[in-house]
């Protein structure tokens, strides 16, 4: 089998994304750990964007973590981790581009992009989309299954998992509460949290808290 290498950055939820679609599907990988405040100076020629994830099989080179994870399943197709009927695929596709445009896009810009003013309104932001996930993914979608498209884990699950394992952040430094009730989706994370791909790479609340202060504790002082 084709080497394969994935870089990532310890912080990056997304790096994460495509590190548990590889453990799940137990392909071994060499971890090439970036430190993007201080990326390597040929680092643009391994990352077009200059942004981790990038994977790297064999000759071949994919960026953006959800195109990443696509062609793992694709190329590694056992476990097989999209559903095969397209009205379902679509619906994968749907919740893994909200978890991109929303969830995800809605946490960068409070812990990274926004002034204490705007605060607030960013935190009642995420609290309308996890309302959302969990009155439209896990009440109607996966129903009383544990994953999110149902009773089969999938990329959907791998896409959202890591912003759960790193809440505490977002709890610590800004303040963002997780809603009461969300039953189902405490429900969706406990399961997936118990998968061996996941506990493998598992970091505890304490190890990101103190990783974000290191990193970017200057930018809250
Ligand atoms: N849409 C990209 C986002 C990747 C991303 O934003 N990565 C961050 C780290 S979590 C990064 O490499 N930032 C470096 C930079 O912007 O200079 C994906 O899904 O892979």
């Amino acid at each position: 089998m084709a080497e394969v290498e994935i870089y990532s950055a310890i912080l990056c939820p997304f790096a994460h994304r495509s590190r548990l679609t590889l453990n799940a599907k137990g392909i071994s990988y060499t971890l090439i750990e970036i430190d993007l405040q201080n990326k390597p100076a040929n680092f643009l020629e391994i990352s077009p964007y200059g942004k981790v994830p990038v994977l790297k099989h064999g000759n071949n080179r994919v960026w953006e973590s959800t195109i990443i994870n696509e062609y793992l399943d694709e190329t590694f197709p056992k476990p097989a981790l999209s559903p095969k009927e397209p009205i379902q695929r679509a619906h994968a596709r749907i919740w893994i581009n909200f978890a991109d445009t929303r969830l995800f896009a809605t946490s960068a810009k409070l812990l990274y992009g926004s002034s204490p003013q705007q605060h607030p309104l960013l935190r009642k932001e995420l609290t309308e989309h996890l309302l959302f996930i969990e009155n439209q993914a896990l009440q109607k979608v996966s129903d009383r299954s544990p994953y999110w498209l149902g009773s089969e884990i999938s990329l959907v699950d791998f896409t959202y998992y890591p912003w759960f394992e790193q809440l505490s952040v977002l709890e610590h430094f800004r303040g963002f509460e997780f809603p009461q009730g969300l039953d189902r989706l405490k429900q969706w994370w406990a399961a997936v949290a118990t998968l061996e791909s996941v506990k493998s790479i598992f970091k505890a609340p304490e190890f990101y808290i103190e990783t974000y202060d290191r990193l970017y504790g200057a930018m809250n002082a």
